[in-house]
């Protein structure tokens, strides 16, 4: 994807309504002063785009980034901000929450690791919490000019362990000095938002195709469609029974036929031994 315009749209603090936006929506989650707006300044080219700053809790709001008129890249608050008061923490996490939780048009969540730290217990509730929305978080390991090529390795595969990530998720290692791994982050959004003819946001079905949806994300896209045909529930219902083991209608009818048929044979055997 090629940067031609970038505009700061939409700034929503705690106690803002969140738009409704028409326009794809990616979203950059992380502690505080981990790297996001550093980030979005590069992959952007923007210089002071984003506000960053050496002190935690630079941004305060949920700002939104849009690009090329096709999309927004959606700067996060940081979290565990150490300094700010308990109250205003926890302001922030609803505000995060709310719009992980509620966003109509959120594509993809990425989350930032500072790459020379494990992973904070506040990182692992992170990427659970994005997993359990239904996102499957596509990991950025930040700051990688701090470490020696040497260390990459072993501090990348501790990242995946602690966040118990699977083979095949995402990590992309970054540095917003030396530019790092910012094209892959933009591959990433091309590959996996975009469909590349048009520059307009894949389809479900394509994102199902490319195995792009978490299972759960498949589930209520098949959930949304059997309701828009009218079908409501009914192969849920179905699923349902059958994950607590319960009989389905159609268990019941095999039961009974496989029941016949061994009686059908039985009655066969009877009969054979009568005649002879
Ligand atoms: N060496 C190095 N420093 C970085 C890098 N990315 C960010 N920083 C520095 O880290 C500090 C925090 O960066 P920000 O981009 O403001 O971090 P943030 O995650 O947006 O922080 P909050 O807004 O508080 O959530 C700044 O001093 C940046 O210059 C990087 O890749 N390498
Ligand atoms: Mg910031």
């Amino acid at each position: 994807m090629v940067i031609k315009s970038v505009e700061l749209e939409t700034v929503c603090g705690i106690t803002s309504v969140l738009p409704e936006n028409e326009l794809f929506e990616v979203a950059f989650a992380g502690k505080s002063n981990v790297g996001k707006s550093s980030m979005i300044n590069t992959i952007l080219n923007r210089k002071g785009m984003a506000r960053i700053s050496s002190q935690p809790g630079k941004t305060q709001t949920i700002n939104f980034y849009n690009i090329n008129n096709i999309g927004y890249l959606v700067d996060l608050p940081g979290y565990g901000y150490a300094t700010a008061c308990e109250e205003i923490k926890a302001q922030w996490g609803i505000m995060i929450e709310n719009y992980l939780h509620n966003s109509k048009k959120l594509q993809a969540v990425f989350l930032l690791i500072d790459i020379r730290h494990e992973p904070s217990e506040n990182d692992c509730m992170m990427y659970d919490w994005i997993l359990h929305q239904g996102y499957r978080p596509i990991i950025i390991a930040t700051k990688a000019d701090k470490l020696k090529n040497s260390q990459i390795n072993s501090h990348v595969s501790r990242i995946k362990q602690t966040l118990n990530m699977g083979a095949e998720d995402l990590l992309i290692v970054f540095s917003s000095m030396s530019k790092a791994g910012k094209d892959e982050i933009l591959n990433v959004i091309d590959n996996y938002i975009l469909r590349n003819e048009d520059q307009t946001p894949m389809t479900k079905e394509q994102l199902i195709e490319k195995g792009v949806l978490t299972a759960r994300q498949v589930e209520d896209y098949k959930e949304e469609q059997r309701r828009k045909n009218g079908e409501a529930n009914k192969p849920a219902k179905k699923a349902r029974w059958k994950s607590v083991g319960k009989e389905t209608k159609a268990d019941r009818k095999k039961k009974e036929q496989s029941k016949a048929k061994k009686k059908a044979v039985v009655r066969k055997q009877k009969n054979k031994m009568k005649h002879r």
